[in-house]
């Protein structure tokens, strides 16, 4: 039974199910990029290391006992006759990454298309879906095709819309297209298309780079990005109608989600996770001291929870009160469990909205050691800038041979931002308190960064001394500073490119009606909005706190993603950040 608290979370909570949202999560990615560059590796088992860790392996090793984040002696061990490759360089990820993130973008012309680190890619590709409905012969389904640009009609692919492309959940489905409701029915036609427009993306994306991936199809992110799960590697899963809940149907939706475990559930991250299973059982809950990827041995279900007698919002907001907690966590949270989840695929952006680059120290305490950590992070931030932020110019245009100049910017980062995290002092013990917290200085962003023709070292260390070391002194003025992390960054950015791969493509249908106006007025990098959220969130708090950032803190394109565990020196990229800590607690 489900009660809504006041009226206005009842609003919140309507299902709104107008979308298709595609989730892409690429297979066993690291080992993929190796074996994209070297295919003789794809029959052999082969793992990815990072320091002393095994960070993925592909499907032939995994069918041999290894496992991500499983440690290098252990894998040995277990298949000696593995191939091991170092991955601690991410540029040949985050270079893969681009690549097929181009390609997913170019192909769906979605607007919005959102990363989540590398290897993990949102489509809202409801215009697209919209305007091939409009197009289906009604008579002749069966013989269907699917128009990925209406300027060239001949683009695209022919498919069988009385079927979907790749599996369904639930499997078991016996309610035919007739016995649902017309909006349930309209539902239906709009996820059949988008599983076939998955099909062919997946397929482009192994015959053009040979990349294999597993999509999950559906109408928000948190569903599509569940329900791709079961079936991996290789594979595509649609979630099928009715999604509302009526006399006849139950709704396939929370069929679906009632099974998993609330840890599980992106958005109700490890504290309100424990919070609600203490609720539910009654008393503490303890973990399970043998599982990698968190999880407790109480398993509560996203069902136990949502089928408690009473539950309101206002109860889950009671039952999850605490410090950090947002005022509306029981109207999300009790979305999140009912699988209502309204977070927008972002807005595909040319560039980046910042770039940040950061490494983590077991000491760093002396202005030499500081000098040369400065050096080295700025250096890789101008890296970063020349290879994001720019583009080659074609020196043939007018542009190149007025300026002679070999690319021009894209963006222009008005902030530098220096962040530090310093240690607590000893207690008198000896030991030391856990610190978390960051703090930053930001400055205007000088302009000599953007110069074509000095050398990255050089530039660097005019950073270092005319903009970063003053930016230091206001962050510790005082002496006896000893720092866990220094993180250096550009932030701010605003595009200015022109065009790019994703254009709207209800613009595109618009404009080859005629209305050029309409088109001006859609173009998404004509209509950029400013940016509203420049300032990284505080990762580490967010890792205390870890709820409802669990999109936003992993922002794409930081170099966020070099973490380095403190305790075990291996690289993390953001997104397995929390899987990593816990790995740590359990050992
Ligand atoms: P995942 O998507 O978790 O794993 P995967 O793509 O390798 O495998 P799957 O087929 O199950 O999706 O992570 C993406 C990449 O991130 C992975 O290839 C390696 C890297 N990674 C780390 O560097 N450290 C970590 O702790 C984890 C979990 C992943
Ligand atoms: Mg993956």
């Amino acid at each position: 039974m489900l009660e809504y608290g006041a009226a206005k979370s009842y609003a919140i909570l309507r299902r709104k199910d107008e979308r298709v949202i595609l989730h892409f999560d690429y297979d066993c990615f690291y080992a993929s990029v190796f074996e994209a560059e070297n295919p003789a590796l794809k029959s052999l088992p082969l793992a990815v290391q990072q320091k002393q860790i095994i960070v993925t392996c592909n499907y032939e090793a995994r069918r041999r006992g290894l496992h991500k984040l499983q440690l290098i002696t252990e894998a040995r061990r277990i298949c000696p006759e593995a191939v091991i490759v170092l991955g601690e360089d991410l540029t040949r990820f985050r270079d893969a990454s681009k690549l097929l993130y181009t390609l997913l973008r170019t192909l769906s012309s979605s607007e919005r298309a959102e990363k989540l680190g590398f290897d993990e890619v949102w489509l809202d590709v409801t215009s697209l879906i919209d305007e091939n409905l409009t197009l289906l012969n009604k008579n002749d389904l069966a013989n269907s095709f699917f128009q990925l640009s209406l300027t060239d009609p001949t683009l695209g692919f022919p498919f069988d819309a009385t079927v979907y492309a790749g599996s369904v959940f639930p499997k078991d489905n016996d309610s035919s297209l007739a016995d649902l409701a017309p909006s349930e029915q309209t539902l239906q036609m709009r996820l059949l298309l988008g599983s076939h427009l998955a099909n062919y993306l997946r397929l482009q994306l192994e015959e053009q780079h040979g990349y294999t991936s597993t999509v999950g199809i559906s109408t928000t992110k948190l569903v599509s990005k569940l329900v791709g799960n079961l079936n991996k590697p290789k594979g595509q899963t649609t979630l099928i109608p009715p999604y509302e809940q009526d006399e006849q149907h139950e709704s396939n939706i929370t069929r679906f989600l009632d099974t998993h475990d609330i840890g599980k559930i992106p958005g109700i991250g490890f504290k309100l996770a424990q919070r609600l299973r203490e609720f539910v059982l009654n008393r503490p809950a303890t973990f399970d001291a043998g599982l990698v990827y968190g999880g407790t041995k109480e398993n509560v279900t996203v069902g136990q929870v949502r089928q408690l007698p009473g539950l309101s919002a206002d109860l889950l907001a009671k039952v999850l009160a605490g410090p950090g907690t947002p005022h509306d966590v029981g109207v999300k949270v009790l979305g999140l469990l009912n699988g209502i989840d309204p977070t927008e695929v972002s807005q595909a952006r040319t560039v980046p909205r910042q770039i940040s680059i950061e490494d983590s120290y077991l000491r760093l305490d002396t202005m030499k050691e500081l000098m040369e950590q400065l050096q080295s992070l700025s250096a890789r931030l101008v890296e970063r800038m020349r290879i994001d932020l720019t583009e080659t110019l074609d020196s043939s245009t007018n542009e190149a041979v007025s300026t002679g100049e070999k690319w021009k910017w894209l963006a222009h980062p008005p902030t530098l931002r220096l962040t530090t995290r310093p240690r607590a002092p000893l207690n008198e013990d000896g030991t030391r308190q856990r610190s978390f917290k960051r703090i930053s200085r930001s400055a205007p962003t000088p302009s000599f960064i953007f110069s074509q023709t000095g050398l990255v070292e050089v530039l660097a260390e005019r950073l270092v001394k005319e903009a970063l070391l003053p930016l230091f002194k206001k962050l510790h003025e005082r002496s006896g500073w000893n720092l866990s992390l220094l993180n250096v960054a550009v932030t701010g950015m605003v595009d200015e490119g022109k065009g790019g791969p994703g254009r709207d493509i209800g613009s595109m249908f618009r404009a080859a009606e005629g209305s050029k106006k309409e088109l001006d007025q859609q173009d998404p990098f004509n209509a950029c909005p400013p940016d509203e959220d420049d300032l990284e969130p505080e990762y580490e708090e967010a890792l205390e706190q870890q709820e409802f950032s669990t999109w936003e803190e992993q922002e794409e394109d930081t170099e966020e993603m070099e973490y380095r565990c403190p305790r075990c020196g291996v690289p993390v990229p953001t997104f397995a950040r929390v899987a990593h800590e816990r790995f740590h607690s359990y050992k």
